[in-house]
């Protein structure tokens, strides 16, 4: 007889949450639009994803990656474990049933912030991630630190305002078309504008000091034991923070992007991605923006693109 052995099977979720837990959940999701989770994952798929991450990503190539001592987009396509997390009907549920949609998982990326040094990303929206659907159309991130954050000591987490205070709406709909506006109405008109002129009106607008008085002021910073999560909207402003003195040498985390399954295309602002990058000649952190779709109003998640739907799509039978 051969000794009955097994791999385990992956669990993913560690724990049930009950129908209560999860309506207060979406209530505050609803709210803030941001929502933490404790002990979501379990701790094969969190190593699993930490060995991959830990492989995958490397030294900023981008000057708005800078901030990061390594950083990836683009992460796990075609991955049978983040395949099959998506697959999983208690994480399914549990997207559902907070965010009241039915979703579509796009992209994941990978960030590592150095102690004492990495500043990672100051306050922003998801220009980059959500840049390629309609500013109207619902999207939301998964941050998942693998390194724990302790806001009374190392700190090196994310801080996040609050949507019901101070939404980034209008980051989508007004200013970041109207920034690629400008600059481009200044290159028609042989201005000369410059690479400066873009890149701090697109992070100076929520970094002003007028600005920054408002959202340090209402920042939400959390703790995360390994295994929590934070769900967040694609409105919710937010920033990276530093890691400071203590025994952890970087921090990490893996973030997963999803799009509401009937999200369209928005062929301009996926073209407004490019035009600085085009005009100033440097290197994008992405191309994920132009390859996904090719026609303006598609269906993003109909797409050629991806290979197999049914393994991103977070299904809900009603
Ligand atoms: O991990 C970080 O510091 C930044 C993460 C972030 O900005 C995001 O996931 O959108
Ligand atoms: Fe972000």
């Amino acid at each position: 007889m051969y000794p009955s052995f097994q791999v385990k099977p992956m669990q993913y979720i560690n724990q049930e949450f009950n129908y209560t837990i999860l309506e207060s959940l979406a209530k505050k999701f609803k709210e803030q639009g941001f929502v933490k989770l404790i002990n979501v994952f379990d701790n094969d798929f969190i190593k699993y994803i930490e060995n991959k991450i830990e492989a995958s990503i490397n030294a900023p190539i981008d000057r708005y990656q800078t901030g990061f001592n390594r950083i990836a987009f683009d992460l796990f396509v075609a991955d049978k474990i983040v395949d099959s997390l998506m697959q999983n009907s208690k994480f399914r549920n549990i997207m559902f049933r907070i965010t009241k949609k039915e979703l579509f998982y796009t992209q994941g990326l990978g960030f590592e912030l150095e102690k004492n040094k990495s500043t990672g990303f100051p306050w922003h929206i998801g220009t980059q991630s959500f840049g390629y659907q309609q500013a109207s159309d619902f999207g939301c991130t998964i941050w998942m630190p693998l390194d724990e954050i302790n806001t009374k000591k190392q700190r090196g987490g994310m801080a996040y305002i609050p949507e019901n205070i101070i939404s980034g709406k209008f980051m989508y709909e007004d200013i970041d078309p109207s920034i690629v506006r400008y600059i481009k109405e200044r290159y028609q008109n042989n201005d000369n504008p410059q690479l400066e002129d873009y890149l701090q009106l697109r992070d100076g607008i929520l970094n002003n000091p007028y600005m920054k008085v408002l959202l340090d002021h209402f920042a939400v910073e959390d703790d995360f034991a390994i295994g929590d999560i934070l769900l967040f909207n694609k409105n919710v402003i937010h920033r990276s923070i530093k890691l400071e003195e203590g025994a952890l040498q970087r921090r990490r985390a893996f973030a997963m992007r999803f799009i509401e399954n009937h999200s369209t295309y928005d062929q301009e602002r996926a073209l407004n991605l490019e035009f600085p990058r085009q005009l100033f000649n440097y290197p994008g952190c992405s191309t994920f923006h132009l390859d996904v779709c090719g026609q303006d109003g598609e269906i993003i998640a109909k797409s050629r693109y991806f290979s197999n739907h049914d393994n991103r799509h977070l299904f809900i039978s009603k």
